[in-house]
């Protein structure tokens, strides 16, 4: 028998929701229950395309938006020959960030819809679970000061949190929304047991494609 599929699992959010802690936490377990499983983050800074997303967000260099926004994109796509052969060998995958994103903080520019921004990463590797880290801007506030980078206002992760809230409404995508104002142990654990769940389903399934 063909060897069961590994599941793609996402984690979205605003910034300091606790993605990151979150997927490291998620990988642990998961390694711990003897499951083949590996994180993956974008934008993924360490490609050539990565490198010039990078800079931009650390303000070292200025990108029209429009293209700032393919080049997000084109960071996914150029990364899913790699998931899909990852999937496919039955590595499941945690990705701290994905098309959601993508979609929610260009469209919270001015002048950017929501089905604009979607069309760059419809066809990708859809995921079989996406936990979206609800957390208020004001309790975000209590876990520090925004970094330096670009997007790290109040102002503007306000208006993102607006076009996740648009995105979660999407019935075609397995939104589990979390609340990441509870402890790192209890976020955990909910997590733990949407993403179990997930992996049990989605081994017998094919790998669907996102938005289309
Ligand atoms: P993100 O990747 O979503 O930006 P991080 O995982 O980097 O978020 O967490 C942002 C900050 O909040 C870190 O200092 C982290 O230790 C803290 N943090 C994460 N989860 C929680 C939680 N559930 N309760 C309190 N603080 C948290
Ligand atoms: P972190 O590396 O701290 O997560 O910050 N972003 C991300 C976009 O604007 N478009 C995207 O497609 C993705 C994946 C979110 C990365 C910053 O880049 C933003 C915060």
């Amino acid at each position: 028998m063909a060897c069961k599929r590994g599941a793609l699992i996402v984690l979205e959010g605003v910034d300091k929701a606790g993605k990151t802690t979150q997927s490291k936490k998620l990988l642990q377990a998961l390694q711990q229950g003897g499951r083949a499983v590996e994180v993956l983050r974008f934008p993924d800074r360490t490609t050539t395309i990565g490198q010039l997303i990078s800079a931009y967000l650390e303000k070292k260099s200025e990108l029209e938006d429009h293209t700032v926004h393919l080049l997000f994109s084109a960071n996914r796509w150029e990364l899913v020959p790699l998931m899909k052969k990852k999937l496919e060998q039955g590595t499941t995958l945690i990705v701290d960030r994905y098309a959601f994103s993508g979609a929610a903080f260009t469209s919270a520019k001015p002048g950017f819809s929501l089905d604009w921004c979607k069309k760059t990463d419809e066809g990708l590797p859809k995921p079989d679970l996406v936990m979206f880290l609800q957390l208020s801007p004001a309790e975000a506030a209590l876990r520090g000061q925004f970094g330096e980078e670009r997007y790290e206002t109040n102002v503007f992760q306000r208006a993102v949190q607006q076009k996740f809230e648009q995105l979660i409404k999407d019935p075609s995508v397995n939104w589990q929304v979390i609340d990441a104002s509870k402890s790192v142990e209890d976020v955990h654990k909910d997590i733990k047991t949407h993403s179990i769940n997930a992996i049990n389903i989605a081994q017998n399934l094919p790998l669907g494609e996102l938005w289309k």
